[in-house]
């Protein structure tokens, strides 16, 4: 079947997500060898600390003029890697225009981002519920691509308490987060072991934010 309209992926319009099953599989092998060849040498992958101490156990590291840290000093933006005093590597023209393009598509209008979170999982590690709510504005919608193997994604409400439910992302797998699912609660299940032809055991998940 040829999938030629966003009628044919929206999954939940009401709650302002919106899920494109497979939308990034053509763009997979160019968006994982960028993140190889250009991006994860210059910016490496590592487990940061929470506020509380605890070690993260997924790995991450981030593209675009601002990146996403946790420290002892609490979650925040920087313009540089903290590893090595310098720039968060550039974000990719085609990585930009991809997720604004996404974003567009997903009925949100402009958005530009400018900084890209680079999560990668191996088999085992989790990542707990949590808002994203570092960003400046929550208008502007978080796109979010997965590419590897498969998780189990929660998204829940408001409130940390709020019943959750469970979506597969699966490799190639996009989705939108804006309206009033902004600042829910979500998280992703220990991952099930599992094998990738283009990864192997690992999954990456980049999402796509306007921080400022
Ligand atoms: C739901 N990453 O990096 S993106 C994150 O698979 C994060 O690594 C997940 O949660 C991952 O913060 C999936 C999902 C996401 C991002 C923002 C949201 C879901 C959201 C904002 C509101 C509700
Ligand atoms: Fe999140």
């Amino acid at each position: 079947m040829q999938l030629t309209s966003i009628e044919d992926y929206v999954i939940t319009p009401k709650s302002g997500v919106v899920l494109l099953k497979q939308y990034a599989i053509e763009a997979a092998e160019l968006f994982v060898d960028i993140l190889k060849k250009q991006i994860l040498p210059q910016a490496r992958l590592r487990n940061m600390r929470t506020p509380g101490g605890h070690k993260m156990a997924v790995a991450m590291s981030n593209c675009g003029e601002y990146g996403w840290i946790s420290d002892a000093k609490g979650y925040r933006y920087t313009i540089n890697d903290p590893l090595t005093s310098h720039p968060w590597p550039p974000m990719p023209d085609s990585f930009r225009k991809f997720a604004s393009a996404v974003a567009q598509t997903a009925g949100f209008g402009k958005f530009t981002p400018d900084a890209c979170l680079i999560n990668h999982y191996r088999p085992g590690v989790k990542l707990s519920l949590h808002q994203d709510k570092d960003e400046l504005d929550f208008d502007k919608p978080i796109v979010s691509v997965s590419f590897g193997i498969t998780a189990g994604f929660l998204f829940g409400g408001k409130n940390r308490k709020d019943k959750t439910r469970k979506i597969m992302l699966e490799h190639g797998d996009v989705i939108v987060w804006g309206g009033v699912s902004r600042l829910h609660y979500h998280g992703v299940l220990p991952i099930k072991p599992d094998w990738h032809l283009l990864l192997q055991d690992n999954r990456i998940n980049l999402t796509f934010r306007q921080a400022r």
